[in-house]
């Protein structure tokens, strides 16, 4: 650490942004920490800090011949999770916030937040965390600095992001940032002892679009504490864009690489528990000899026109924040390669030689420590008690990811060919659906959903609605978000640039006993050489009520025993399905309405016309 100062605000020398020394002091003086540290990204600093929190019991060590440099972090019980009920758009007016999300008068929120935050890091250390969203310098990037009184923020931040000193050299004495402050909300007393993981059961996720800025109260966990992640590169970006002209999406990036050499990239986005991660670790059947898919991003993309009319992505983050339970050798290979060494997990069970499990990683040792730091056997879990939470986590840089694509830190970004918008459900939607132009993608987009899991909190088999898998993490109006969309395709096509193709995929019909009809995973391989082959113009396809999708005939079924009557299931478009699914996207455009583009409610009139026919 470069500068370690008692009481003060004092800045390392290095530091000349007048901006962000001013900014410093107001927040020193309002949250009154007893310490301030400026990070410098370093591993020196990483280790010292990790070390430090072990001390504290905030973190484990692995067993070094299992893990090696890897930790292990149990949070409170009620500091698990993303809070959506207090996460908060505080725009000037609350249309401009749209009816899915939380709004609160920025006055108001000013005012509460002065109160929660006055003396919150009394008797803590605050970190001075400058961090980069996308490669250091790329005109794609944005530059962050937290404010944390959390040590297990800033080292999560420097997995996660470019963080530390060459960000605050970059910044200069006039670079902007987005100024995020964050504050685990529990001080302490003198003499007060810490708790292992300190949290208030206040919380607070607030945004000011307008503004740029992000204040954070009463969490440590996950996207509430690592602001740069879903509060910056989402929610405060997708604002930025939207007055830009670019694009922040909930999207991962891979690009497909054909035996030939040819190499396309997609954007995809999906709702939560839809195998996102999976997807963009996808390993092809061995009968796709040849073809290659590698990882460019696994959660927020970054996308803008560049100067020859196509859309560059770039992927704002440095590494995962994974979901761990169900992640295995046979659903992700790609992700437990990655997780061998220099790994956060929080929330995953703790096995006797110092190792870690979950469930779905494999069989159940005989004795655990669970989440909760409680002995756990295969009895309890029987019982129905688990040992990993569901929503426990690994924290890993991108660069350990096997299938990393050389391009991934092209601060040009990668240029995308295609995007493809999934949902988890059980009827009604077909495997693959490429849309006949932009606004049918875009209402594609719009009209998504999945059906929640057990893994998720409320009932399961309920099927909400999500449109572009942004619903929790869209900084404006949802409704201007469908008209950005629409603008920026017509903007491009206006200067003659090709567009990208837009595909609606869904893995997970069922048949008439829940079951799983398509295999997935690998498998969705077949699925995504169609789509590339489509860009190109090559592959066959059927037209139907609302798209374009592969015959039996034309996709590749080498290696797969997949009968055609199989294929039918996952694939049949029913006219009674569909009658009762536009009325819920009439429902979705009615909640909508005032801000909800004039092409999209024809697309829908359109699809019903269609139906009825
Ligand atoms: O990630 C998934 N993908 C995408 C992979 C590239 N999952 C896991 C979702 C939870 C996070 C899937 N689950 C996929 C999928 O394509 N498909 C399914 C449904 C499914 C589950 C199990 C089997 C088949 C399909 N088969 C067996 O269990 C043997
Ligand atoms: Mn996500």
């Amino acid at each position: 650490m470069s500068a370690v100062l008692s009481g003060q605000a004092g800045a390392p020398s290095y530091v000349k942004n007048r901006k962000l020394i001013a900014w410093v002091a107001d927040v020193v003086r309002l949250t009154q920490p007893a310490r301030v540290v400026w990070c410098d990204g370093s591993q020196a600093e990483y280790d010292r800090l990790c070390d430090e929190m072990v001390a504290a019991g905030t973190l484990r060590r692995l067993n070094p011949a299992k893990r090696p440099n890897s930790y292990l972090a149990l949070s409170d019980p009620g500091d698990v999770a993303r809070v959506e009920d207090r996460t908060f758009i505080c725009s000037e007016q609350k249309e401009d916030a749209g009816p899915t999300n939380n709004w609160m008068a920025p006055g108001e929120m000013r005012a509460t937040l002065k109160g929660l935050f006055s003396g919150c890091m009394r008797g803590r250390t605050m970190y001075v965390v400058p961090f980069s969203m996308g490669p250091l310098g790329s005109h794609i990037a944005q530059i962050g600095v937290e404010l944390s009184d959390s040590p297990y923020v800033v080292v999560n931040m420097r997995i996660m992001t470019r963080m530390g000193r060459p960000v605050v050299e970059l910044l200069g004495t006039d670079g902007e940032f987005v100024p995020c402050i964050h504050s685990v909300g529990k001080p302490l007393a003198a003499g007060e002892k810490d708790v292992a993981w300190p949290c208030n059961d206040t919380k607070y996720i607030v945004h000011f679009p307008e503004t740029r800025e992000i204040w954070s109260y009463g969490s440590g966990y996950g996207g509430n504490a690592l602001l740069g992640k879903k509060c910056l590169a989402l929610r405060i970006a997708s604002t930025m864009g939207r007055d830009q002209g670019w694009l922040a999406e909930h999207m991962l990036i891979v690009a497909v690489t054909s035996p030939e050499g040819r190499k396309y990239h997609i954007g995809a986005a999906f709702p939560s528990a839809c195998g996102k991660t999976n997807f963009a670790m996808l390993i092809p059947p061995p009968a796709f000899k040849g073809w290659k898919v590698t990882t460019i991003g696994e959660d927020i993309a970054w996308i803008k026109p560049g100067p020859d009319g196509r859309l560059y992505a770039i992927n704002p983050e440095a590494g995962c924040f994974g979901v761990a339970p169900g992640t295995s050798e046979k659903t992700n290979h790609n992700a437990m390669a990655m997780l061998h060494e220099n790994v956060i997990f929080t929330n995953v069970a703790l096995t006797d030689d110092g190792d870690v499990w979950w469930e779905g990683m494999g069989p159940a040792p005989a004795h655990l420590i669970d989440w909760q730091g409680r002995d756990w056997t295969p009895e309890d879990g029987k019982a129905g008690r688990k040992a990993a939470h569901p929503n426990a986590r690994f924290t890993v840089a991108a660069q350990q990811c096997p299938s990393i694509d050389r391009d991934w830190e092209d601060p040009n970004g990668v240029p995308i060919d295609a995007f493809m918008f999934g949902g988890r459900r059980s009827t009604t939607v077909p495997l693959v659906t490429e849309a006949r132009n932009w606004v049918e993608g875009v209402y594609m987009a719009a009209t998504m959903g999945s059906e929640t899991t057990a893994a998720q909190a409320g009932a399961q088999g309920v099927l909400r609605r999500d449109p572009f898998a942004m619903l929790p993490f869209c900084g404006y109006n949802m409704g201007d978000h469908f008209g950005h969309w629409i603008s920026l395709g017509e903007k491009l096509a206006a200067s003659g640039s090709k567009l990208p193709k837009v595909f609606t995929v869904n893995w997970f019909r069922t048949d008439e006993h829940g079951k799983f009809v398509w295999p997935g995973f690998g498998e969705n391989m077949r699925v995504l050489k169609w789509i590339v082959e489509r860009v190109e113009g090559g592959a066959g396809g059927a037209e139907h009520l609302f798209g374009i999708s592969p015959r039996y005939e034309d996709l590749n079924w080498t290696g797969l025993d997949f009968a055609r009557a199989q294929y039918e299931r996952v694939t049949a478009v029913d006219p009674g399905d569909w009658r009762k699914e536009v009325a819920q996207h009439g429902e979705l455009f009615a909640r909508l309405s005032p801000r909800l583009p004039r092409a999209l409610q024809d697309a829908r009139a359109a699809l019903e016309r269609r139906i009825a026919a």
